[in-house]
């Protein structure tokens, strides 16, 4: 009984909202980001779902900072905005980072649907290099 009474109310809702769904729908995002040749530039590749729905992102506008939650204010990494990547509601971006450690990478959606998502992430070299955060410059 109360599974078939959601099962209605499942229904009417889908029939209540039928295309823009995804529109007011909050994003999610996997982000996979690789060490390049050049010493702190990070090849990411971004995938957008739809929170919900887990539909693929398509067509939306990525821009990707970057800051470290351990050291507010200590850097300026100039937000990139990411490129289509090969399948829909993937996204790539290089960024440049100003050392290794833990980062933030803020990822600001607009387009289909509006967001901003907190992606935190350890970043590190490919040759194992030590963290380095005695080699930053402080204010
Ligand atoms: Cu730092």
């Amino acid at each position: 009984m109360v599974f078939r009474a959601l099962a209605v109310l499942a229904l009417t809702s889908t029939i209540a909202w039928p295309d823009g769904v995804l529109a007011a729908e909050r994003a999610k995002a996997q982000v996979e980001c690789t060490p390049t040749g050049k010493r702190l530039v990070y090849e990411c590749r971004i995938v957008l779902t739809g929170r919900k729905s887990g539909a693929p992102l398509k067509g939306a506008k990525l821009v990707v900072g970057a800051d470290m939650p351990s050291m507010p204010l200590a850097h300026n990494v100039r937000p990139v905005t990411a490129s289509p990547g090969a399948k829909p509601g993937m996204y790539k971006a290089t960024i440049e980072l100003e050392m290794h450690g833990e980062w933030a990478l803020k990822l600001d959606v607009s387009g289909p649907t509006r967001d901003r998502l907190i992606h935190k992430m350890h970043f590190g070299s490919a040759k194992g290099d030590k963290m380095d955060h005695g080699g930053h410059k402080k204010k």
